[in-house]
C-alpha cells in the first residue's frame, strides 16, 4: 500500500494553497453540491445522450493494457447496450470534451473554486466499468479529477521518480506514458518491486471528492465497477514544471512531435506512408505501425 495523500478543505484560502503545494492534494466533498453528483448514472446519461456519437476506447479484458487502445465511434445508446451484454471487451469513454461533445450535460457541473479564475479550463468526461488508465503524466497542464459516481482509486508518484517509471523514449508519441504495468495494482492492490521503487501515493475518491494532480506527476486510475468522473485541465506555468525531467523531455519531445506531424502531412502515397510507419515503429516513435498508417492516411497526424 502506498503512502496517503495530503487532504485540504475547499475554502478560497485552501484553493490558494493548492497550487503552492506542488504535490497532489485530496479535497473531500469539493464538488458534492453539483447536480451531477446526485443525478448522474449510466441510465441518466443514456437518456440525455442516447443518439450522441462519442469516441470509445475498446480493449480486450485479458490483454495487457500497455498498448495503445482501439478507438471506436458509437452513440451513447449503443455504448450502454454493449455494457449490458456479456463480452470480453471493456469499453471506456475517456477524455470526452464536455463543452464540445456533450454540451447538454454541461449545466450539471460547475468549475470548482479550487481552479484559478485567471485560467481557462476544459472539462473532460471519463465513464466506464472497471476502467483502467495506465501510468502517465500531463505534459503542460494541472488537473483536478472530480469523482461524480462510483469509486476511483488513484496511484501517484513524484516527477523525481521519472527514471524509475520507465517512460517511453522522449521522442515517442507515448513519451508521457510508463512501460510499467499497473494490472496487478488494479486487480489486487499489490505494488510490486518496480512500483514500490517509485514510492507511490494512493487514494480512493468517492462521489463529490476531487484530487489535484500537478503537472508532471505520474498517475494511474482504476474505476471500481461503474464509475463516472470529470477532470478539469488548465495550463501550468513553466515555473511549475519539474526540471530536469520530465521538463526537458517534454520540451524536446513536443518539438520532435511537431516535426513528425509536419513530415506526416507531406506523405501522400500508400507505399511511403507504410514505409514511414514501419520506420516510426522500429525507432520507437509509436508502438503500433498499423495505427500510425491509418492516422496518416486519414490525415489525423
Ligand atoms: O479517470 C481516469 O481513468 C483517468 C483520469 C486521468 O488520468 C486524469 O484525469 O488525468
Amino acid at each position: 500500500m502506498g503512502a496517503s495523500i495530503e487532504e485540504m478543505g475547499r475554502t478560497t484560502a485552501d484553493a490558494r494553497r493548492l497550487l503552492q503545494a506542488r504535490a497532489p492534494v485530496l479535497v473531500r466533498g469539493a464538488v458534492k453540491d453539483w447536480r451531477a453528483v446526485s443525478a448522474w448514472s449510466f441510465e441518466y446519461l443514456r437518456d440525455r445522450l442516447a443518439s450522441t456519437i462519442l469516441e470509445v476506447e475498446a480493449y480486450d479484458v485479458v490483454a495487457a493494457r500497455l498498448e495503445p487502445l482501439e478507438l471506436r465511434r458509437m452513440t451513447f445508446g449503443d455504448y450502454y447496450a454493449r455494457l449490458k451484454s456479456v463480452s470480453t471487451e471493456r469499453l471506456f469513454i475517456a477524455e470526452t470534451d464536455i463543452t464540445r461533445s456533450v454540451p447538454s450535460i454541461l449545466n450539471d457541473i460547475e468549475v470548482p473554486e479550487l481552479i484559478p479564475t485567471t485560467e481557462s479550463s476544459r472539462s473532460l468526461l471519463f465513464c466506464g466499468v472497471d476502467s483502467l488508465t495506465p501510468l502517465h503524466y500531463h505534459e503542460a497542464e494541472h488537473a483536478l479529477l472530480c469523482q461524480v459516481r462510483g469509486t476511483k482509486r488513484l496511484l501517484l508518484s513524484s516527477p523525481r521518480k521519472t527514471r524509475v517509471m520507465r517512460p517511453h523514449r522522449w521522442y515517442s508519441l507515448r513519451r508521457n506514458f510508463s512501460r510499467l504495468s499497473v494490472e496487478a495494482w488494479a486487480n489486487s492492490g499489490s505494488i510490486g518491486l518496480d512500483l514500490a521503487a517509485a514510492e507511490p501515493l494512493e487514494c480512493v475518491l468517492q462521489p463529490g471528492d476531487a484530487l489535484f494532480i500537478p503537472v508532471h506527476w505520474w498517475h494511474a486510475a482504476r474505476g471500481i465497477d461503474a464509475s463516472i468522473s470529470v477532470t478539469f485541465f488548465w495550463p501550468a506555468a513553466r515555473s511549475h514544471w519539474a526540471f530536469p525531467t520530465p521538463g526537458v523531455r517534454t520540451f524536446w519531445g513536443s518539438k520532435s512531435e511537431r516535426l513528425l506531424r509536419l513530415f506526416g502531412r507531406t506523405l501522400s502515397s500508400t507505399r511511403t506512408i507504410r514505409l514511414a510507419s514501419c520506420i516510426a515503429r522500429w525507432v520507437g516513435i509509436v508502438d503500433d505501425a498499423a495505427a500510425l498508417e491509418a492516422d496518416l492516411k486519414k490525415g489525423r497526424i
